[in-house]
């Protein structure tokens, strides 16, 4: 019985931390290109930081078929795009102000968030 709370509460612990506190890495853009895989429902990296006010390019490489990964969308720049796939597909970002803008599919599965600072 001791054995099953524990196994219980374990659980709990854990969907607490995969829902609420886990929190991917953040990538630093550092290159002239940064490469982001679409895989397994996510992007990756799926934080990404870059420099404010300067224009910079993404590179999407998409390897899930599903049709629903293949839209790209920042809506705050108003940018909708088609990943074709296990192709690269190179976005242009304009110079952006300091802020967080964010990026998804079609249904908003795979998701990201660029931090520009
Ligand atoms: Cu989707």
């Amino acid at each position: 019985m001791l054995i099953i709370n524990i196994v219980g509460i374990l659980l709990i612990a854990l969907i607490i931390w995969w829902f609420w506190l886990y929190r991917p890495k953040e990538a630093v853009f550092e290159q002239d290109k940064m490469t982001i895989l679409v895989e397994n429902g996510i992007y990756q990296p799926s934080r990404i930081k870059i420099h404010v006010n300067q224009a910079t390019r993404l590179q999407f490489i998409r390897k899930d078929a599903s049709p629903c990964a293949e839209t790209l969308v920042f809506p705050e720049l108003e940018i909708s795009e088609t990943l074709p796939l296990n192709r690269p597909k190179s976005i242009a970002l304009p110079a952006l102000p300091a802020g967080v803008y964010h990026f998804h599919c079609q249904m908003q599965m795979y998701c990201g968030e660029l931090h520009v600072e």
